[in-house]
C-alpha cells in the first residue's frame, strides 16, 4: 500500500523554526524568534485556525499552535500549488494525480527534485553553457547565443523520477517516497541538444556525455555536486533532448532549473540536469555524482525482497517502463444515487518506447475493457487515454489501469523488489463508491 507523508509540524519546527514559520505562515516574525507574528503571516495562521486570536500579540513565534499541533502542513513552494512535499531539504514535491489531469502539465503542478540547494540569485543574461571534452571545438554560449544560433522548438515531453513509485516497496527503500506524483509532462522550448553537439563537433571518441549544473551540495562543500549524471552519446544525439529555457511558453520555474536545463524525455529524470552550466563528452561511462551503482540501478538478476546487493550486482537502468496514471475522477470519489457507469481519464507512457494500449478493470484484473488513446503531440509527450467502466451492483469498487507498450510489455500487478526503490511501474489504482440506488 503506497502511503503519502506531510511533513509533520514538529519535524519542521525542530529543523529550522524561522523557516518552519516562513514556510508555514508565510513569513518570520522576528530573526532572533523572540518577536510575534505580524502582519500577512498572522492572518494566514489565523486563516490557518479558523478564525481572529485575540491574544495574538501575546503569541510567540515559532510557537506551533495547538490546534495543529498535531498535524501536518503542506510545505508551501512559491509558485506551486497541492504538491505534497516529501523533504524540506532538499526540496522534494509530488503532486497528487488528480492534480495531473491536464495534457500540458502547468508549471504550478510540476513536481519537484532536487538533490542539493537550488543557485540563488541567477543572472539570466550572463548565464552561459559550455561544451568540452570529446568535441572538435569547445565553445560557450549565452542564452540569447543558443536562442539566435540555433532552431528554437517547443515539445511537450515528459520527465519522470527514477523513484517514482518507490513509496510502493515492501521492505522500504531508503530516499524520497515517491507515490505517483513524479512525472509531468510541460511543454518545453529550447534548442536541440543535437544542433548544439553538433554545431561544436563530436569526435568519434565520445561515448558519454556528462551534465553539469549550478546547484550546490547540501553540505555547503563547493567541490561537491549533488547530482551530475550523463547518458550514451547515441541518447544524447535524439532529436528530442532539448536544452530548454521556457516551460509552458513561460520562465522555467526556479525549482525546475531556471534559467537553463535539460531535457532528456524517457530516461530517468535525473538525467535532464536543471540550472546547467557545462556538457562534457567523455570517451567512457561519464563518472559524476550519482552515476555509479546503486544510483540509478537496479539488480542485473531478481532478488528476494531486503536482500543486499553487492555494487558490481547492479546495472545503470537506462529508458523508463510503461506505465499509466488515472487523473479523473481522483480516487474515493462517491457516485451519484443511481448512477451505475463511470468516464475515467488519465495518461500514459512508456519511456523511449510508445505506449499502445490502456485498459481498465473494476473487477480487480478479471475483465478488462479497452481506453481510447488520443494521438501524440510529439514522440515523447504522454498520451491521454479516456475510457469508461460500468457498474454491475452498488458497493466499493477499485479502477484499476494498465498500458501496453510497442513491444507488448505491460504494466505488472507489482514489481519485483530492488534495492533502492526505481522503476515501479505496477497498475495505478483508485476507489470509488457506487451508492445503492
Ligand atoms: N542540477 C540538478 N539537476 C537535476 C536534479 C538535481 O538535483 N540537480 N535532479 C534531477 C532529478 S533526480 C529529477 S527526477 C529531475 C526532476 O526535475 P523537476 O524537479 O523539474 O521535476 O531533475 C533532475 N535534474
Ligand atoms: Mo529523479
Amino acid at each position: 500500500m503506497v502511503k503519502r507523508r506531510k511533513l509533520g509540524l514538529f519535524e519542521l519546527y525542530a529543523k529550522d523554526a524561522d523557516a518552519a514559520d516562513r514556510q508555514v505562515f508565510g513569513r518570520v516574525s522576528h530573526p532572533d524568534r523572540r518577536g510575534f507574528l505580524k502582519g500577512a503571516g498572522l492572518t494566514a495562521m489565523a486563516t490557518a485556525l479558523g478564525g481572529f486570536i485575540p491574544f495574538h500579540r501575546y503569541m510567540p513565534a515559532g510557537l506551533i499552535p495547538a490546534a495543529i499541533a498535531d498535524g501536518t502542513v503542506d510545505f508551501t513552494i512559491d509558485g506551486k500549488d497541492g504538491l505534497v512535499v516529501l523533504n524540506d531539504r532538499p526540496v522534494n514535491a509530488e503532486t497528487p494525480a488528480h492534480l495531473l489531469d491536464a495534457d500540458i502539465t502547468p508549471i504550478r503542478r510540476h513536481f519537484v527534485r532536487n538533490n542539493g540547494v537550488p543557485p540563488k540569485d541567477v543572472n539570466v543574461a550572463q548565464w552561459t553553457l559550455s561544451i568540452t571534452g570529446e568535441v572538435d571545438n569547445p565553445m560557450s554560449f549565452t542564452i540569447e547565443e543558443l536562442k539566435s544560433q540555433f532552431e528554437v522548438v517547443e515539445l511537450a515531453l515528459q520527465i519522470e523520477c527514477g523513484g517514482n513509485g518507490r513509496a510502493g516497496f515492501n521492505p522500504p527503500a531508503k530516499g524520497n517516497q515517491w507515490t505517483t506524483g513524479a512525472i509531468g509532462n510541460s511543454k518545453w522550448t529550447g534548442v536541440r541538444l543535437k544542433d548544439v553537439l553538433e554545431k561544436v563537433g563530436v569526435k568519434s571518441t565520445a561515448v558519454y556525455t556528462g551534465h553539469l549544473g549550478a546547484d550546490t551540495h547540501l553540505s555547503g562543500d563547493p567541490e561537491k555536486a549533488p547530482l551530475s549524471r550523463g547518458v550514451t552519446i547515441e541518447k544524447a544525439l535524439d532529436p528530442h533532448n532539448l536544452i530548454a529555457f521556457q516551460q509552458n511558453g513561460e520562465d522555467i520555474h526556479p525549482m525546475n532549473g531556471a534559467p537553463l536545463r535539460l531535457v532528456m524525455p524517457g530516461w530517468p529524470g535525473s538525467c535532464s540536469q536543471k540550472w546547467l552550466t557545462e556538457i562534457v563528452l567523455a570517451d567512457k561511462k561519464w563518472n559524476g555524482t550519482k552515476m555509479a551503482p546503486p544510483s540509478y540501478s537496479v539488480p542485473s538478476f531478481p532478488v528476494q525482497p531486503g536482500a543486499e546487493v553487492d555494487d558490481s550486482d547492479f546495472e545503470t537502468f537506462h529508458s523508463m517502463p510503461v506505465k499509466s496514471l488515472i487523473t479523473s475522477p481522483r480516487s474515493g470519489e462517491t457516485l451519484a444515487a443511481g448512477q451505475s457507469s463511470l468516464r475515467l481519464r488519465g495518461h500514459a507512457w512508456a519511456g523511449d518506447d510508445t505506449v499502445t494500449r490502456v485498459e481498465l478493470s473494476n473487477d480487480f484484473g478479471n475483465s478488462w475493457t479497452e481506453a481510447t488513446l488520443a494521438p501524440l503531440m510529439n514522440p515523447y509527450s504522454w498520451a491521454t487515454w479516456e475510457g469508461e467502466v460500468t457498474f454491475p451492483i452498488h458497493g466499493y469498487y477499485e479502477i484499476w489501469a494498465r498500458a501496453t507498450d510497442d513491444k507488448g510489455r505491460v504494466q505488472p500487478f507489482s514489481v519485483g523488489w530492488n534495492p533502492k526503490g526505481y522503476l515501479n511501474n505496477a497498475m495505478h489504482r483508485i476507489a470509488v463508491m457506487v451508492p445503492q440506488a
